[in-house]
This record gives C-alpha cells, structure tokens and sequence, in this order.
C-alpha cells in the first residue's frame, strides 16, 4: 500500500502533492462572513493559512483571536480563536506577506451599484491585481464572490495574467466555487452544503475539489467556471422570482378579498406547486443582488425582464407597508402624520441581527418622511432590543416587518393594552386577522386585509 501511494504521489504535480501533505500555503484575500470561516477550516485542517484584509481593526481583532463578525455564529468563535492561538492561522495587513501562498481565495464583496444595477467589481479587481503581484506558476486562484457569468474569463483571468505575466489555466489553475452561506450558519453550512466547483480547466476544477474535501463533507459538483457563475446566480435569482410571484398573488388577494395564505396552502396542495411567502418585502446579502449579477451580461439584449420585474415587485412591498399602515390608521380615525408608529423588526430575516438591505430600512424612512414618529424595535439589532412592552405602549400602530420567535409569543390582549390606537400592520403573518380583529385591532396583513 505505501509502494502504491508514493507511486501516486509522484504522479501528482507539486500543488497537488503539497495539498495531499497539507503543506500547500493558503492565502485568503477579504476576511467577511465567507473569508474567515473559510480560513479558520483549511487551518483546522492542518493547512498553513494567512488571511489578508485591508481593515485594520478587523486585522488587530483577527489578532487577539477575536471574531469580527457579528451575530451568532455557532463554533466560530472558538475555532478562530484556536487557530489564531495555535498559529496555523496568521493574518496580515501587508500584501507582501503574500509572497509565499501556493493558493489563492477571493472573498471578497462584490456588490450591485443601486442606481445602475451593474456589479461593482472594484474590490474584486483590487484583489486580483494584488494576487497578481505575487502569483507564481503552480499556483491556483479560487474566486468564492459571487460573480456575474462571465467574469473569470472576461475579467478574472486577464487582470490575473496582466499582473503575473502568467497564463490562466496553464501557468496558474484558476476556479469560481461559490460561496453558499447564511448568516447564523457559516461554519455548517461551508462544512455540509454541496458545492459547485467551476474550472476554467479540468485540472484546476480537480485540485480544487483535492482541496475542498478537506472541509467539505457535501458533494462537489466539477463544471467549468461559467456554469458555476450562472449557477449561483440563478439559485438565488430564481428564489426571488418564486418570492415576487407570492407577493404579487397577495396583493391579488388583497384586492379581491381572499387570504393568500389560504390560497398558498391549497394552491401548494397540488403536485409541483411550492408558492413562498408573501411579506413585507427581500433583504439579505444575496437576493436582492444575484439577480442583476445573473442579468448582467444580457440586460443590453434585453433579456432578463422577468427577472427585472420579480426585484421591482419585492421592492414595491416596503412602501406597500406603509400604505396599508396609513389606511388602517384612517379607518382608526388617525392620520399618519403625528402618529407614533412601532415597528417590530430591523433585521432582514427572523432571528438575525443582519440589517444588509433590510425591509424595514426602506419602511422607516418612509414612515418618517411622512411625518410619523417612528419607534423600532429588534431583539437582535443594537440599539433597538429595548423591552419590547416600551417600544409598543401609547403606540398608534404596530407593524410587523420580521418574524422573530420573540414576536410569535405576543399576546395581542397585551398588545391591545399597551397600545393608544389598536391599528396592527402584518408584514410577515405573525398574527391572524380574525384573532387581531378579535381583540379590537383595525387588522392588515399583506395578502389578508
Ligand atoms: N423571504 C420572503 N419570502 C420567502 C422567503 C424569504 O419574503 O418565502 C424574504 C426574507 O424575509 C428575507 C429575504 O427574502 O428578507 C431573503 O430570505 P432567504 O430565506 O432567502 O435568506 P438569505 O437571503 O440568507 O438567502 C440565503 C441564500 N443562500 C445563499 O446565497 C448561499 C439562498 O440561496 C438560500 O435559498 C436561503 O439562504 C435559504 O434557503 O435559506
């Protein structure tokens, strides 16, 4: 058997072989909710791992073998703290530490600009001309952003094989394998979830997938880089359709009078059916962006229009919201203008303190430029987790923008007692309205008024 593995051995080129011995020197470029957990697994691993960011507070946090990213993140904490303590995981502020890495991961934003719509790859581009700097042959660069199909040969590479004089694919391997996290499940979801693993060569698809094994237990699918990107893309893309059409069919419902909750569970009676939930609007890292990345390269042949549509209808159900909070205050005889309005939840997704293009930013603002006086309140957001009683007595309309657990265990005979005006706005049907109504509330839920 050992005859056998050293015969292999030999076989492989020196990258592989150094990943066989986990000896490959890792380098992650942008340390956010992907880079870091990602480094802190490869050095569990036993790998070398520097990690390079240019904030110097996360870098000095990094350092004391502190957790930069906020939340709970279940493991997290203690791994980077061991990794840090034990070494295998360095991180640097100076690029020229660079200089040693056998391999490259990107992970770094790359973010849609909201007036255009079109990915801002600036610090995409700042990290690959860095990488570039210090890439040598044997090398391989693993891209985890998201990125529009068609990057990593369009932009990825060149800027690569600009700054190196090296060839992708021949001189350097060079992947999109992108990330696939949530918030809240960082380490689990890198450790279990299946991952696309896009090669611009067969050979680079394959050393990457020699090195995802060492922290991946799901299944890692070879491809080529663009079906990677359109991959990625389009998962969330066409999560954000299934969630417009839910929306819309709310406020279908609402107009001709029936509970699209209802509706959605008979409808997803039948075989193949999986309407989503309707609410008060699409936040998060991922949604509200992947489906311009995954349009990116067609909107100029006009392609992508339902895609388009599906972001202005999840867009329109914040200032939606607010309509539906102004109509139940004029049947409460109140106007908006001058009324204390409390909004239960500023984070984008039930229990989660990521407020990242958060519904109830876009409610807020509204609410105020309408003269409302706003009070928000969320278990999970600094500095709104005061006692949620405060944050509701005297109020003259509640709305409710996120799901948390706390928010399911109300008691609308409580709510009916702290308010001053029992007007209650459902953004994500946490109560029902013949219970609300019940209690006296002037009820509205999206797709149930
Ligand atoms: N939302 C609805 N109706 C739904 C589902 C979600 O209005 O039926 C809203 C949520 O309130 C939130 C937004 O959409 O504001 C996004 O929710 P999400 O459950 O999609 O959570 P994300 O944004 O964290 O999405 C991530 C994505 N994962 C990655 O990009 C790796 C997405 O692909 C996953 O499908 C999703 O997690 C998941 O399924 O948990």
């Amino acid at each position: 058997m050992v005859f056998w593995f050293s015969g292999m051995l030999s076989q492989m080129s020196n990258l592989e072989e150094k990943i066989a011995r986990k000896s490959a020197h890792i380098a992650v470029v942008g340390l956010g909710y992907v880079g870091i957990p990602v480094a802190a697994l490869f050095a569990r691993a036993d790998f070398p791992v520097l990690g390079f960011d240019i904030n110097q507070e996360k870098i000095a946090k990094l350092r004391r073998g502190e957790n930069p990213i906020k939340g709970k993140e279940p493991g997290l904490t203690e791994l980077i703290s061991s990794v840090i303590r034990n070494s295998r995981f360095r991180v640097t502020l100076d690029p020229d530490d660079l200089t040693d890495a056998d391999i490259y991961f990107v992970c770094v934003e790359t973010p849609i600009d909201t007036k255009t719509h079109k990915p801002d790859y600036t610090a995409l581009k700042d990290a690959l001309s860095t990488i570039g700097r210090y890439l040598k042959r044997g090398n391989m660069v693993i891209v985890e952003s998201t990125i529009a199909p068609g990057t990593t040969d369009i932009i990825v590479g060149p800027i690569l094989a600009r700054a190196s004089g090296l060839r992708p694919g021949y001189d350097f391997s060079l992947v999109h394998c992108p990330e696939r996290l949530m918030p809240g499940q960082l380490l689990w979801k890198i450790e279990h979830h299946d991952r696309v693993v896009g090669g611009i060569t067969k050979k680079s698809a394959k050393l990457a997938a020699l090195l995802y094994r060492y922290i991946v237990k799901g299944r890692l699918d070879l491809t080529d880089a663009v079906t990677a990107e359109v991959v990625k893309t389009a998962e969330n893309a066409y999560r954000d359709v299934q969630i417009a059409f839910a929306n819309e069919l709310a406020l279908i419902c609402e107009k001709v009078g029936a509970d699209v909750y209802l509706v959605r569970e008979l409808v997803n009676r039948s075989p193949h059916r999986d309407v989503h939930l309707p609410g008060a609007g699409v936040g998060g890292h991922c949604l509200p962006k992947d489906s311009w990345l995954l349009i990116a390269p067609v909107t100029k042949d006009r392609i992508g229009q339902l895609t388009v549509t599906a972001r202005a209808v999840n867009d329109s159900m914040p200032a939606h919201i607010v309509t539906l909070a102004t109509e139940g205050l004029r049947e409460a005889g109140r106007p908006l203008k001058g009324a204390t309005i409390t909004v239960l939840g500023y984070s984008y997704l039930e229990n989660t303190d990521d407020t990242r293009n958060s519904p109830s930013i876009q409610v807020v603002d509204l609410l105020c430029r309408r003269g409302a006086n706003v009070r928000i309140h969320d278990p999970y957001v600094e500095p709104y987790s005061s006692p949620v009683k405060q944050a509701i007595q005297g109020s003259d309309c509640i709305i409710v923008m996120v799901a948390h657990d706390q928010y399911r265990t109300l008691k609308l005979a409580d709510l009916n007692k702290w308010v001053k005006t029992p007007v209650l706005i459902d953004g994500r049907h946490v109560f029902g309205k013949k219970e609300a109504r019940r209690y006296g509330f002037f009820y509205k839920g999206v797709g149930d008024i």
